[in-house]
């Protein structure tokens, strides 16, 4: 009688052990059934345009400027050396006319020779905003060429297009496209 208990006890042990198990496996496989989330990342190759003001020229930071942007991943596919005009700044930063800075900018841009650059990579326009930082050098994060190489918020070393639109403008405004 004794025994008999004890096979039917351990077999009630092994069968429960057995739904247990079979339930992890059901888990498993439900959630594995489970359509994996969507994660929708957009990214696209694109071009932007970067220049390299005339105090970072000046100042004899274009090589390591130029050296830091390819290391960023950034193809450049057109660069140019030159001093815009008054005329061509004006147009370049046409958006700010009027402001009290406006005159002082085009005085400066116009000061010396600039680097213009035409970058290509994916989301250029976002990853070059995010490399060149604020425009003022103290409020831009440690890291961004701003930061190190802006004398200034007026003095800030690098410039960038903000979106598509900008970019398309300026390239075609500086190399003529
Ligand atoms: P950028 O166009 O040159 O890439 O600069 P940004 O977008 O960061 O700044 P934005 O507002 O477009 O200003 C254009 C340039 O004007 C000079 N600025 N000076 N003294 C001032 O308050 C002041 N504010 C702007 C800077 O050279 C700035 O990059
Ligand atoms: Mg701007």
């Amino acid at each position: 009688m004794k025994k008999q208990l004890l096979t039917i006890s351990a077999y009630f042990l092994i069968v429960s052990a057995c739904c247990a198990a079979s339930r992890c496996l059901l888990n498993e496989s439900t959630q594995s059934a489970q359509p994996p989330q969507a994660k929708v990342v957009t990214q696209s190759i694109e071009s932007t345009f970067g220049m390299i003001k005339p105090d970072a020229v000046a100042n004899m930071h274009s090589g390591v400027i130029i050296k830091l942007t390819e290391q960023n991943g950034f193809t450049i596919d057109n660069m140019q050396k030159r001093t815009l005009s008054k005329k061509e700044a004006e147009t370049f930063y046409a958006e700010h006319k009027g402001k009290p800075f406006f005159n002082d900018l085009v005085t400066y841009i116009t000061s010396g020779p600039v680097i213009g650059m035409q970058l290509k990579k994916e989301n250029a326009i976002t990853d070059w905003r995010t490399l060149i930082g604020s425009t003022d050098p103290a409020q831009a994060t440690v890291g961004t060429l701003r930061k190190m190489f802006a004398t200034s918020k007026s003095n800030n070393a690098v410039h960038g297009s903000d979106s598509a639109a900008s970019a398309q403008r300026e390239l075609r405004l500086f190399f003529n496209q």
